[in-house]
């Protein structure tokens, strides 16, 4: 791991070097100014706190490795590194040893005051002393020059004296507290947070170990990441269940003035999403560095796409366009970082804009014109956001424009209905061109539409909002309902007040199906909320004894009117459909499409996580879930149909 810096004394740190004193009354008083708050962020912030002492001692290159534990009360904290040990010497004019000084007194500094890139800033780098003020019990135990030190706080004030307590091998120092239960209301650790904190950590500082014991649980989780960034970055998008666009990252390290980190790439994903931290603290709120990178991206690869003349005619694009998709990771150093915010979780330092900027802005483009396919991925990436903003800004612009000359928009394959009243028009959509024609025959021309797909529709679970948008099938069908999407969504637009989808009774059509409803659900939920989507079911048999015709929508239906009639009147016959092409338009009309004699099911949500965990299962990019769903179901299936 690099050692940024060692400090104003280099490793000569003596107890002469701390400055400022003042008690830590202030803090018990209105621990909110320090901590942010009493609640479980204010809580967790004590064990930031400490474990960033302990980052920091690793990043100025004396530790390599950090443990924390959670106690079995789940309210007790160990934090242990093995870098130096805080100094246990005298000082000469407190006559206090230094420990206790940096543990009693607020910014006792030394450490702060000079030292430069330490955790220092905002609510960060507030101290130990913070700790211990807020702690019932802390226990501090200081590996140093062969000897084991410890020494025992409580609220804010040392209630033992330092004492040598082994001959030891080794430095390093051990925190152990406990919040006090008169400040915070409660004080339960969340393991998961402290994990995740310590696993980001991991990325942000590559070589350094970082280790997590619940000793409720026994578990024990290990982080180390020799790639950093670009670890993170992976486990991001694998997280996020995204699909990168570039076979590459761009990445950017920078050890001179400010050190920098930065690695990024475009995904499939509608969204983009920045991570930024300053001095390995996470600034969740942006600030001054994100609008810097934010620009950077933005500059290069406009610059890219307008020396290759990539933009197709009558496109323009905007800066949002250019940023879609994207996953980005920033860590930078600051020598004195200004946090804004009510949790200055906010970087405010003004210079800070125009340096990473073009800091950025020159390493992407210098990427750019070394990796002409890559960049004319991602051109073509930002070309298709654009192409997707302004096809949804077109539907909605049609949709706003009333019905008329909405009508001169509908996709041609469409047989409209002549109907005009949304509340009795039906839209069946009809899987294939054949089965298309059958129900365009067999309809009700007044009041039924046919809008025929054909072939699978694309997956929209998978697939970023871009590319549903422009997908034919997809947009002919929003279209054809006259309602937009998403964020352009007009129920009081919708055409028709019954959607059916009408599929054959086969793998393939259920299949279909699944991808029509995932869209829905995805893009239109109200519709399915308000009740507009049905599934009509055409019969599977047709089943002739004597001169009575009976229709089966499955096997069961079949083999129940079959034992039915078993001896009543002669020889049944029996007709499977293998599709509804098969169907002739007669048929199709009594047994589908009549209002009087059909079956349609109403689609409704009965349970939301039921139903989000179903279609991430069935439908989502994670193939495991769903190997996992048919291998358990393999055992109760007769036929499998593939
Ligand atoms: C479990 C928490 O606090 N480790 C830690 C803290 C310090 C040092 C080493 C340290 C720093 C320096 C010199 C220096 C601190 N020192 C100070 C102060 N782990 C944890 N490890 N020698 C040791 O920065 O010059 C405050 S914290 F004030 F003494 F500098």
């Amino acid at each position: 791991m690099a050692g940024r810096n060692n400090g104003p004394n280099g490793n000569s740190y003596t107890a002469k070097d701390i400055t400022v004193l003042e008690g830590l009354e202030p803090v018990r008083k209105r621990p909110g100014m320090y901590i942010g708050g009493v609640d479980s962020a204010g809580l967790h912030h004590l064990v930031w706190e400490i474990l960033d002492n302990a980052v920091d001692e690793a990043m100025n290159g004396h530790a390599s490795r950090i443990e924390v534990m959670l106690h079995n009360d789940g309210s007790t904290v160990t934090v242990s590194d093995n870098g130096r040990g805080i100094p246990t010497d005298m000082h000469p004019k407190f006559k206090k040893p230094a420990l206790e000084l940096i543990l009693t007194t607020l910014h006792a500094g030394g450490k702060f005051e000079g030292l430069n890139y330490s955790h220092s800033g905002g609510l960060h780098g507030v101290g130990a002393s913070v700790v211990t003020a807020l702690s019932d019990r802390l226990v501090a135990r200081v590996k140093r020059g062969g000897v084991e030190w410890e020494q025992k706080f409580a609220r804010g004030k040392a209630i033992s004296a330092l004492k040598e307590v082994n001959q030891v091998r080794g430095s390093g120092t051990t925190i152990t507290f406990h919040p006090d239960p008169e400040i915070f209301p409660s004080i339960t650790f969340k393991p998961k947070l402290i994990a995740e904190r310590l696993e980001t950590k991991a990325y942000l500082h590559k070589g350094l170990t970082l280790i997590f014991r619940d000793q409720a649980t026994g578990e024990e989780s290990k982080y180390h990441h020799e790639d950093g960034l670009r670890a993170y970055l992976a486990q991001l998008l694998v997280e996020g269940q995204k699909k990168a666009v570039i076979p590459e990252v761009f990445t950017l390290e920078r050890e001179d003035e400010p050190p920098l980190e930065c690695v990024l790439t475009w995904t499939e994903s509608p969204e983009e999403s920045f991570h930024t931290f300053v001095n390995g603290i996470p600034t969740p709120f942006g600030g001054t560095h994100e609008a810097g990178l934010k620009s950077a991206i933005v500059k290069a690869v406009r610059n890219y796409i307008n020396v290759h003349d990539l933009t197709p005619k009558g496109l323009t694009l905007t800066a949002e366009d250019t940023r879609e998709g994207i996953v980005a990771i920033l860590s930078l150093y600051l020598k004195e970082p200004q946090f804004q915010g009510q949790t200055k979780e906010k970087l405010g330092n003004p210079e800070v804009t125009a340096q990473i900027d073009t800091l950025v802005r020159t390493a992407l483009e210098n990427f750019l014109l070394h990796n002409r396919s890559q960049a004319d991925a991602i051109a073509q990436r930002v070309i298709l956001a654009a192409k997707a903003r302004s096809a949804s800004r077109a539907a909605l612009e049609t949709v706003r424009k009333g019905s008329v000359s909405h009508r001169l928009n509908l996709p041609g394959k469409l047989a409209d209905c002549s109907s005009t009243s949304p509340e009795m028009s039906e839209l069946f959509i009809v899987e294939g061109d054949s089965a298309g024609g059958s129900a365009k025959q067999g309809r009700d021309r007044i009041f039924q539409a046919i809008l025929p797909l054909r072939g699978k529709v694309l997956n929209t679970e998978q697939a970023s909002l871009s590319k549903v948008l422009t997908n034919k099938e997809l947009s002919d069908l929003v279209s054809a309902l006259g309602c937009g999407v998403d964020k352009s969504f007009d129920l009081s637009k919708l055409r028709y007040h019954k959607i059916c989808l009408l599929m054959d009774a086969d793998s393939d059509g259920n299949h279909i199906c699944t991808l029509l409803l995932t869209f829905f659900y995805r893009h239109l939920l109200d519709l399915i909320r308000g009740g507009y989507v049905y599934i009509a079911r055409p019969p599977l048999y047709k089943i002739e004894i004597g001169k009575e015709v009976f229709w089966a929508n499955d096997d069961t239906e079949k083999d129940r009117l079959l034992a039915q009639r078993n001896g009543h009147a002669g020889k049944a016959q029996v007709q499977r459909f293998k599709g509804l092409g098969e169907m002739n338009p007669h048929t199709l009309k009594e047994t589908t499409l009549d209002p009087r004699s059909r079956t349609l099911l109403r689609v409704t949500i009965e349970n939301v996580e039921r139903t989000e965990a179903s279609i991430q299962t069935l439908m989502g990019r994670d193939v495991q879930p769903r190997f996992e769903f048919i291998m358990n179901r393999a055992p109760k299936v007769e036929e499998v149909d593939v």
